[in-house]
């Protein structure tokens, strides 16, 4: 989609550090990490909230999780422990309106989130 920063760096238009692609899913290391390991996890498909989600999108969802297990693996925090975040609209964050998967590990997790 015009203007979205996400898609710019699926079109290789905009420098990201990618970590894994597949015809789906593109994951790139955030460029502002809140942790040790900060990657975002995105579809290739321009969706901009899970507002926006349906269910033409199970497959590309699922993918999505499948792609986070593996960099957890790749990351070597599957067993410590890792956090999937996946903020929607003004009062949770969202700051780019293209779905994406935080996977932040490397570190102790507060909770409740700020
Ligand atoms: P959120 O607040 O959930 O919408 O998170 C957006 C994240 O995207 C934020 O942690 C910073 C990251 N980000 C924004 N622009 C860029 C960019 O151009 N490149 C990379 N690698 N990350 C970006």
């Amino acid at each position: 989609m015009m203007g979205c920063i996400f898609c710019k760096i699926v079109q290789k238009q905009i420098p990201a550090k990618i970590v894994y692609e597949d015809e789906k899913v593109l994951a790139f290391e955030d460029s502002t990490p809140q942790a040790p390991v900060h990657i975002l996890i995105i579809p290739k498909e321009h969706i901009p909230t899970v507002n926006d989600i349906n269910e033409s999108h199970k497959e590309i969802l699922s993918a999505l999780f499948a792609v986070a297990k593996k960099i957890a693996e790749e990351n070597n925090i599957a067993q410590r422990g890792y956090r999937l975040v996946m903020n929607t609209n003004a009062e949770a964050g969202q700051s780019v309106f293209h779905i994406h998967l935080h996977i932040l590990g490397g570190r102790h997790m507060a909770w409740p989130p700020g």
